[in-house]
């Protein structure tokens, strides 16, 4: 996997991929990974990167021209990407799914935008598409860029160790994750559940089934329309919505 990322605060990148699973993909070459400081791009004396908008009004907007010769670089020096993307709050949403499609893309460039924005020509000039990781406001792209890039180095195989399984994510999987538990089995007056210590294998697998759908169910029963549920995951979320039912009905 190849990413090229385009931005005027190369330190803020390389800061955020130095450390954990990712930044230990990039040190042993699993992941290729390049940052370009757009003011290497610039032609004035002042290297300027942002210019006034055209029409009027506050703010900055970044001019064409580097972003164009940086992405022009990365095709001659690096191949030519299967995307570029350029994070913006306009852009189509980042989700799971989004990331198992860059995974599957083997190299992708991205532009972080300051200021205002970006020319809106750069997007036709380079065949960028936007792409949004939420719907706030951030201060530039590049903190939108990282998500992007963790999020699908980890998909890599070889980048998470088969200790933690991708697969077993929650979101691959289209739920969230049940409760977690550690030693020791009561702090601060608090008991892990006993399920969890009873060994009882075909139980725990069941508690930690339930709790997941429980916390869906709760917190984003949306997720539950698409999520792709067995037999017995059916089953236990028809009893949750059961007992949520009779608790409703006993309250009247
Ligand atoms: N998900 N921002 C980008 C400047 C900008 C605006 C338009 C290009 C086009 C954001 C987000 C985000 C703020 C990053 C505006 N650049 N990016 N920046 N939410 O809020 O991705």
């Amino acid at each position: 996997m190849r990413f090229d990322i385009v931005t005027i605060f190369p330190a803020m990148i390389a800061a955020g991929l130095a450390e954990g699973v990712v930044g230990r993909a990039i040190a042993s070459g699993i992941i290729d990974f390049q940052v370009h400081d757009l003011r290497d791009f610039t032609i004035d004396r002042h290297r300027s990167v942002d210019d006034v908008p055209y029409g009027g009004g506050p703010g900055m907007v970044m001019k064409p021209e580097p972003l164009v010769a940086a992405v022009d670089r990365i095709r001659q020096t690096r191949g030519n990407p299967g995307a570029v993307i350029v994070t913006s709050p306009q852009g189509r949403e980042f989700t799971q799914r989004q990331a198992e499609r860059l995974a599957g893309v083997r190299h992708v460039a991205v532009l972080c935008g300051r200021y205002e924005g970006m020319d809106e020509r750069v997007l036709s000039l380079v065949g960028a598409e936007e792409v949004s990781i939420g719907d706030y406001v951030l201060s530039g792209g590049e903190l939108a860029a990282l998500v992007i890039v963790d999020a699908v180095s980890r998909l890599i195989p070889g980048v998470v160790g088969d200790g933690q399984s991708v697969e077993e994510d929650s979101f691959s999987r289209g739920l969230l994750d049940r409760p977690h538990y550690t030693r020791p089995a009561e702090c601060g007056g608090l008991k892990v559940p006993d399920v969890l210590l009873s060994g009882h294998h075909a139980e725990v697998r069941r508690w930690r089934k339930k709790e997941a759908l429980a916390r869906t169910l709760e917190r984003r029963p949306e997720l539950l329309e698409s999520a792709a549920l067995d037999d017995e995951e059916r089953a236990l979320l028809d009893e949750l919505t059961a007992s949520e039912k009779s608790k409703l009905e006993s309250r009247k």
